[in-house]
């Protein structure tokens, strides 16, 4: 009979530190500051690990087109840490705690990613995230209310999705709209993983479809919970919410049990921390037992996942093999 084995608890107590509106004239040094103003108030609830938004740094910048790409070289990071993001590193060393940053990349050979890092308690880059489901536009949309052309300020990462050994776990990480594919999560499923990080700026307006406005937190919520039951894991969702330049964007940041059960939920769309203690030997009931996906998936029948994009069949709807 299969059963769960769990051992000694592993328990990890995690911040998801959300964020309200970021403008445009917010100075960079100000932003820090409302980082480590969340991160102690994180660590004074004694958390070991905080996780803050998708582009935690600027505002949502790809909801404005300009035609010269360089001209939005400040919103990037060449370096991290910076002399700018330095305090955020020293307020973690100091108290102990880690965390998880979301910011834009422009790397020294031009490249541009929407990227997350995770850094230990000593104030250390342990692992780095480029964001590979890249949603939106490319072009200039001028007929639409906002841009969301973040498919020409970002390219999508080559590097696949990765699993680190850190806060004695098996940590992923995954950006904004990765969490709508249950192949990013199966990806790190294929690898252990017990805690998955995720920031996220959703425009609680979808522009293409309206009638998906009013289901923007059941969507949220609806992929990460399954997320997590699925492959058996913790996952932590943490909003950047509120109107933001005019562009109403979700809250509703959450830690998810690998149950499948919300854990904790922020309550408003401003600056807010939420905690939850996650025993990492809970995924063990799953990943042990109904989801031991060793034992019981079928990667021979999944014969179109790996290289087959979207839907392919005949005139006649049956399928093109
Ligand atoms: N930042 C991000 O990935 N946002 C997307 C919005 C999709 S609408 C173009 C999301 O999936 O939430």
């Amino acid at each position: 009979m299969r059963g769960t084995l769990r051992g000694e608890p592993r328990v990890v107590r995690v911040a998801a530190a959300q964020m309200g509106p970021i403008n445009r004239e917010h100075a960079r040094e100000n932003v820090v500051a409302r980082l480590c103003a969340l991160l102690h108030r994180a660590a004074d609830c004694g958390a070991h690990l905080v996780v803050f938004p998708e582009l935690a740094l600027t505002t949502f910048f790809p909801r404005w087109f300009v035609d010269d790409i360089s001209e939005v070289d400040h919103y990037y990071e060449r370096d991290v840490p910076s002399p700018v993001t330095a305090p955020l590193f020293s307020c973690a060393r100091e108290r102990r705690v880690g965390f998880c940053l979301g910011y834009a990349e422009l790397t020294s050979e031009g490249h541009r990613y929407n990227t997350q890092v995770l850094v230990d308690r000593d104030g250390a880059i342990i692992a780095k995230y480029r964001k590979i489901h890249i949603p939106g536009h490319a072009s200039n949309e001028p007929s639409r209310k906002f841009q969301h052309a973040e498919r020409y300020y970002f390219e999508p990462s080559g590097e696949g999705f990765g699993v680190w050994n850190a806060f004695g776990g098996r940590i992923g990480m995954m950006i904004c709209n990765d969490r709508r594919w249950p192949e990013s999560y199966r990806e790190m499923g294929l690898q252990g993983v017990e805690l998955i990080l995720c920031g996220y700026n959703t425009p609680v307006n979808y522009l293409p479809d309206p009638s998906q406005d009013r289901l923007a937190g059941f969507h949220n919520s609806l992929v990460m919970q399954s997320g997590a039951y699925q492959n058996g894991t913790f996952v932590v969702g943490v909003a950047k919410g509120g109107c933001e330049e005019g562009v109403d964007s979700l809250a509703e940041s959450q830690i998810i049990a690998p149950s499948g059960e919300i854990l904790a939920k922020t309550v408003g769309n401003g600056d807010e921390v939420i905690v939850a203690d996650c025993d990492l030997e809970w995924c063990k009931n799953y990943q042990n037992t109904l989801f031991d996906l060793d034992y019981y998936r079928r990667p021979e029948a999944y014969v179109r996942s790996q290289h087959q994009r979207g839907p392919r069949t005949r005139a006649d709807g049956s399928p093109l093999l």
